[in-house]
């Protein structure tokens, strides 16, 4: 649970000056074509428009494990080339997901990019920012939350990086089958985030604002914390290959404050 996890003090990170722009959940694959040709506009976009790129999990649809890189496929090569181009010119943050978490050094450092902590609190114009994937909020969530835990076992994952790269991506597709067979069953309630969770993460972050992906219900909410004026925005997921309409954006924090980009 978020309080008992609490960390004693938040990572912070000061944004440079200039324009902000997060997108998260584009789900990366062999079978993403149009949403990665989406991806690769806003990286382009984001060089020319943007100060700082940062990008809070599930950018893959899945991550095996950063030896990835040493062969990969077309696909893939691309989207770390345009990353790469993008990185050389503007700082570029990658986050991990539920489904990417494996991302590491080895990859950040080809890229030129920076990982981000798992929360982060960002140093904005318009004041403290609280930035995660979205889904350590998920705790009414709870046959996802024990997976979550076993699957961010130190030792686990470094059993699981021993094995070769055909059996970890055999078992991670396998694990995409079980997740999607057991979401069809849990209920839409569940698979959001806890209101009292997120409540506790503002309280003990001191911040106002706080940004997530993952829960694909992108939205801004307003609420209240203890009296205090709170707002939650939700970053939409990309989906321009198998879905209609197609989706997907990006949130900008810049001086004016935030807003959503649509593709
Ligand atoms: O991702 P999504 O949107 O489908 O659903 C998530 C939750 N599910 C997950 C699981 C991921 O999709 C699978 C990621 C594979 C990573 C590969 C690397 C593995 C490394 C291991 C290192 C030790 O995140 C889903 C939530 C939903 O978001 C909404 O929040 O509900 O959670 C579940 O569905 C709960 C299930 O219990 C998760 C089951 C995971 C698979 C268990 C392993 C089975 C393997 C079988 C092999 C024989
Ligand atoms: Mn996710």
């Amino acid at each position: 649970m978020w309080s008992s996890r609490k960390p004693k003090s938040f990572n912070k990170l000061a944004l440079p000056e200039g324009p902000a722009w997060l997108a998260s959940d584009l789900h990366l694959g062999a079978d993403t074509p149009a949403t990665q040709q989406a991806f690769l506009g806003f990286l382009h976009k984001a060089a020319d428009e943007a100060a700082t790129v940062l990008l809070p999990g599930d950018i893959f649809n899945v991550w095996v494990g950063d030896d990835t890189i040493a062969d990969p496929p077309h696909w893939l090569a691309e989207a770390l080339a345009a990353m790469k181009a993008a990185a050389s010119r503007l700082p570029l943050y990658l986050g991990r997901g539920n489904r990417d978490f494996l991302i590491g050094q080895r990859l950040a450092r080809e890229l030129g990019a920076h990982l981000l902590p798992e929360v982060v609190l960002l140093q904005t114009p318009r004041g403290p920012v609280l930035l995660s994937h979205g889904d350590e909020y998920c705790t009414d969530d709870r046959a996802y939350q024990r997976w979550r835990a076993a699957a961010r076992n130190p030792l686990l994952q470094k059993l699981f990086l021993m094995s070769s790269l055909a059996w970890r991506q055999d078992f991670a597709r396998k694990a995409r089958a079980k997740s999607m067979q057991v979401k069809r069953g849990t209920p839409l309630q569940i698979m959001d985030v806890s209101p009292d969770t997120v409540d506790a993460a503002l309280r003990e972050s001191g911040a106002s604002v706080v940004v997530h992906g993952h829960t694909h219900r992108p939205a801004h909410h307003v609420f209240a914390v203890d009296g205090r004026r709170c707002e939650r925005w939700v970053l939409p997921d990309w989906e321009l290959d198998h879905a209609e309409p197609k989706r997907g954006g990006w949130l900008v924090i810049d001086k004016d404050g935030l807003r959503f980009q649509d593709l």
